[in-house]
């Protein structure tokens, strides 16, 4: 009889499913992981007898809490907030915090599981966490916004620290929101330490960290082609959202050669023929951010490209497809589409944008396919390097970050190929890859300690 704890997948998935109900996001973003996890340490006995995956899947903790706010018309509004410690094996906990309306303990419980293995990827020591609130920022004034920023930081601000958890920004919490919840830290704690990540760069931010993820993917896409002799130069890229991972990289696209096509919002996605230029993604970063604007006005202001309400861009024929909105707004069938329209490499912006179907189609088609916790791990690569920069008190200059960027890029890939080749074939199952190089970094750590 196997010893207890020696579940088999099917056992495992089953547990996970009746220790998390109604958690639909987080128990999807375990399965994905421990479909590979489990091949992996078939003949690696301490992994099993340790019950590795058993805790790193069991967060830490999960905090929860009350986030109260007046609104400009003197209501009282009443929101939950949250962050997700998920696990600290490898250092301090390290994640975004998220604001936007669809926000549950599931979604921030799979975001900090995926965080603790895309950290796990990028070399430096970072645990995985992840916060938010189920706040719309949208069609808020400023003073709300702050308000409500500060309040969040009011009460968040006894479970972080800079050597105990360092947030940062994600979907709805950018450069304006992370300034206001700094001031609110500083101000409670009277301490200037680096808390935060994606700071303004007149109070500790780090150049490139703004650019980082949507660059990041872009340059992992570029590893994965050029491995195989081909390039981003000259291909056609459809790309979801309009935000700054998307925005990014569709820049660095365009510096690379390539021609983007699409890009989107949760009304719907433009087409543009012609190409969206540097002077157009430009337009958008401003209209998204400065102006809080729609995409559908992008149709609007350049002649020849169209608006498509509620619809996603997956249908558009292309070479590279980066979706880099949200979770799961890529489905099976929109894989199978993208296939047959010749798509030939998919690089992951956004955190599990592909459900688990489409993940299964990709892996079938045998496309160059890499996961968000490897194509997008830029952004908390940088952020790693502003912590870094904040606990030395300097500031690095632009070259070296670009280049710290690229390099930190090639190695994910590299672990990604070291783990996801197999014998006899060129193939390189990504999603594999990464899965094993990140879970085997946290297991070792983990291992060392005992059970704590
Ligand atoms: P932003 O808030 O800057 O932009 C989000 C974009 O996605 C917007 O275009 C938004 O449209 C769209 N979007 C958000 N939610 C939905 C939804 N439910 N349905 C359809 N569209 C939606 O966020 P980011 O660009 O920072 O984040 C995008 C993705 O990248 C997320 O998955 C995030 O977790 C991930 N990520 C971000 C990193 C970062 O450094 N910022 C790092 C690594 C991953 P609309 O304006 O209509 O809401
Ligand atoms: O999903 C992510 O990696 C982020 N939102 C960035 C996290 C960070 O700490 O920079």
């Amino acid at each position: 009889m196997a010893p207890p704890g020696h579940v088999d997948l099917s056992g495992f998935l089953e547990g996970l499913k009746r220790r998390n109900p109604g958690q639909p996001e987080f128990v999807q973003a375990v399965q994905e992981v421990a479909e590979d996890i489990f091949d992996f340490i078939a003949d690696k006995e301490a992994y099993h007898r340790w019950q590795i995956l058993r805790r790193i899947a069991e967060p830490d903790r999960v905090v929860s809490f009350r986030v109260v706010w007046q609104d400009d018309k003197n209501n009282i509004r009443v929101q939950r907030g949250w962050r997700v410690q998920n696990n600290n094996a490898i250092g301090p906990y390290k994640g975004g915090i998220r604001f936007h309306p669809t926000v549950t303990e599931s979604v921030l419980k799979f975001l900090a599981f995926e965080q603790t293995f895309k950290n796990a990827l990028t070399g430096l020591p970072m645990g995985g966490g992840k916060g938010g609130a189920n706040f719309n920022p949208k069609g808020k004034s400023d003073s709300e916004v702050m308000r409500f920023c500060q309040s969040f930081m009011t009460e968040l601000y006894r479970h972080i620290g800079a050597d105990v958890d360092v947030p940062a920004g994600d979907i709805g919490v950018g450069a304006r929101e992370i300034g206001y919840m700094f001031g609110q830290y500083k101000r409670i704690t009277n301490e200037f330490t680096g808390v935060l990540t994606g700071k303004g760069l007149e109070y500790g931010g780090s150049l490139i960290r703004t650019e980082a993820t949507g660059y990041g993917a872009v340059y992992f896409l570029e590893n994965m082609l050029s491995r195989l002799g081909n390039s981003v130069e000259g291909k056609t890229a459809v790309i979801s959202g309009s935000g700054n991972v998307a925005t990014h990289a569709a820049e660095k696209m365009v510096q690379l050669g390539g021609k983007v096509l699409t890009l989107s919002d949760s009304e719907g996605f433009i087409h543009d023929p012609d190409g969206i230029t540097q002077e157009k993604i430009d337009w958008v970063k401003a209209h998204k951010t400065k102006r809080r604007g729609r995409i559908s006005d992008y149709a609007k202001e350049f002649t020849g490209s169209t608006f498509h309400a509620g619809q996603r861009p997956w249908g558009v024929p292309c070479d590279l497809a980066l979706p880099c909105a949200t979770e799961n707004e890529l489905t099976g069938q929109e894989a199978e589409l993208l296939v047959k329209n010749g798509c030939i490499a998919v690089s992951e912006g956004a955190n599990m944008p592909t459900d688990l179907d489409g993940v299964h189609v990709f892996k079938e088609a045998g496309i160059l396919y890499a996961p968000g916790k490897a194509a997008n791990a830029g952004g908390v690569a940088v952020s790693g390097l502003e912590m870094s920069q904040n606990s030395a008190r300097i500031s690095w200059k632009e070259a070296e970050l670009q280049q710290l960027l690229k390099d930190i890029m090639q190695g994910i890939h590299e672990r990604c190929v070291e783990y996801g080749g197999r014998a006899g074939t060129d193939h390189i199952n990504y999603v594999r890859g990464a899965n094993i190089a990140g879970f085997k970094k946290v297991a070792d750590a983990m291992l060392a300690y005992g059970v704590v």
